[in-house]
């Protein structure tokens, strides 16, 4: 057994406050999320992977961060933030499940010694972890439980309290680099809400403002931030009308709102009457997540996804960096097979910008949006953001305009770095994006809208019996696994115009997700329920038949 500053006696003592239930665990696509209840023994395992974690890295600052996005106000999730703000690397993600999944306190005691031993760990380091937590009911007592396991680890611990995930991201790369050359900011929510506003006051400057958007919180800790943030804005320059700000009565929270029910059901929340020409936008419930919509004069209503905005914010940036005379800097599109057919088409054909295709979740999308100077990546569910490369900062900070078009394009390139969350998908730093661009171009949602016609698309959930047998490659647009049944799904695609499907198995529900668009609505419904009948004839389906 390892000598280091573990507390062995606090850690079989946690544990037998925190039994690990009969559950099969996995650190998965935004970490480990499930019913709440079955979450208390994996608070505090994360507790101290989370402090092994910061000593291997000599001390630096790790975030933890509890919510479940979007999902239903039952569930609840962790996850770990790396020092630069990004999300744990992944070849932690394997560890932290074999713990996860150790059940008596010897074992428990010999995962963490052969992490230890893994990664050579100096246990004479101090480990620092700081965490945050949404509006869940349930996260007091899952905080509690974390607490437990950092105690144990010996941790230096910091309670940030209530905050959205891209500000718990933004604090820990706040204090990893503070006093360095490259520090992003001041480590508070002030200092956040300074940094986004002044950045977007100078965006804004001398631009006539738009009417009031109305945000959607999803009943979830974007409302009380956005409401904090609006302290920092003069209602002349922007204003917003927020609904959906609940967070108190318990059952509302992501209920019929929020950007996953908007963007999955294509319809406006709970909550919200669409007035022809006005501006909507919905936050998800840990404000990671944007998508905006209207309804046109007719009423009908109309969304723009994470492509959209992918779109508008790569035409925007690649503008501005040609205006400002530093076009060396490059620019990429990162997207997933989630992508929209037409978004893709628009960003190749149009926008002449490179297109890179990678797995669902973040973590790809963030690595691969690294490679360009500048790199834009979005889901269509409208988690996102635009990373800028140590060079592209640079060159903008250096470069000297040789007229004052190109030194306004210069400030306001240099201010939109500070707008946009370096670190994560951040829907209120997203949103002051979209509104920039939106103010610049003097353009309603409908011109915004005007881009490219998204194809019809639907997403499909099938629950089977056991979704790990289906194994996916080329950016888990095909399957290789089960056998035979990409050829099957290729038969059927065939059959419909523009038509395009996969299936993938769920990273955060026990499902597989069945993904359908083609030319019309009715051949997109058609050609969904079509594959999502094979997955579930095919792949083991349990319960009743899909349906669409
Ligand atoms: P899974 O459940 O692996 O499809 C979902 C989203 C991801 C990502 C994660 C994390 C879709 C189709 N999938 O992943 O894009 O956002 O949740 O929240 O939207
Ligand atoms: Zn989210």
């Amino acid at each position: 057994m390892t000598q280091m500053i573990l507390d062995q006696q606090r850690i079989r003592a946690a544990n037998e406050i925190h039994p690990t239930p009969d559950v099969k665990f996995a650190y998965g696509t935004a970490g480990f999320r499930m019913q709440a209840d079955k979450l208390d023994s994996i608070m505090f395992k994360v507790g101290i992977i989370a402090a092994l974690r910061s000593l291997k890295l000599n001390g630096a600052t790790i975030g933890v961060m509890i919510t479940a996005s979007h999902n239903p106000e039952e569930d609840n999730g962790v996850k770990l933030v790396d020092p630069r703000g990004e999300m744990l690397e992944q070849s932690w993600e394997g560890l932290s499940t074999e713990l996860a999944n150790a059940r008596d306190a010897d074992t428990i005691l010999s995962v963490i010694d052969s992490i230890v031993a893994k990664y050579n760990i100096n246990v004479d380091n101090k480990a620092n972890v700081i965490y945050a937590y949404d509006t869940r009911p349930s996260c007091p007592a899952l905080v509690a439980s974390l607490k437990d396991g950092l105690d144990a680890a010996g941790a230096d611990s910091t309670d940030f309290g209530l905050k959205t995930t891209p500000q718990l991201h933004y604090l820990v790369k706040c204090i990893n680099t503070k006093g360095t050359n490259d520090a992003y900011g001041e480590p508070t929510e002030e200092g956040y809400y300074v940094k986004l506003s002044e950045a977007f006051k100078t965006l804004m400057k001398g631009k006539p403002a738009m009417p009031t958007i109305s945000v959607d919180c999803a009943n979830g800790v974007g409302a009380p931030k956005l409401k904090e943030f609006l302290k920092y804005i003069d209602s002349n320059v922007w204003s917003a009308n927020i609904v959906n700000d609940d967070i108190k009565t318990p059952g509302k929270l992501n209920y019929n709102a929020g950007a996953d029910y908007v963007k999955v059901q294509q319809k406006a929340p709970l909550g919200a009457v669409l007035n022809a020409g006005d501006r909507y936008c919905s936050f998800d419930g840990d404000a990671d997540r944007l998508v905006y919509y209207y309804a046109d004069d007719a009423g009908v209503f109309h969304l723009l996804d994470g492509d959209k905005i992918a779109g508008l914010a790569a035409m925007f940036i690649m503008d501005l960096v040609k205006t400002a005379g530093v076009d060396s800097i490059n620019v990429g599109v990162v997207q997933t097979a989630y992508a929209n057919g037409s978004s893709t088409k628009y960003l190749t054909g149009q926008l002449k910008v490179p297109v890179s295709f990678v797995s669902t979740g973040v973590k790809h999308l963030h690595h691969e949006a690294e490679k360009y100077d500048v790199g834009v990546y979005f889901e269509a569910n409208g988690h996102g953001t635009v990373l800028f490369s140590p060079e592209a900062l640079n060159t903008i900070k250096t470069s000297e305009g040789r007229t004052p078009a190109q030194n306004t394009a210069l400030t306001q390139l240099q201010a939109l770095t500070e707008l946009i969350n370096q670190t994560v998908g951040d829907a209120l730093s997203d949103m002051l994006l979209v509104e920039v661009i939106l103010t610049h171009r003097h353009w309603t949602c409908q011109e915004w809208d005007q881009a490219y016609t998204d194809l019809p698309n639907r997403l499909a959930k099938v629950v089977v019996a056991d979704r790990t047998i289906f194994k996916t490659t080329d950016a888990e647009r095909r399957l290789v696994e089960p056998q035979g049944l990409q050829q099957e799904i290729d038969t059927i695609v065939s059959k419909y115009s523009n038509g395009r499907s996969f299936v993938r198995a769920s990273g955060t529900e026990d499902a597989v997700r069945v993904y359908a668009e083609a030319a019309t609505r009715t051949e997109t419904d058609s050609l969904a329920l079509a594959v999502a009948q094979l997955v579930y004839d095919r792949g083991g389906g349990v319960g009743s038949a899909p349906s669409i």
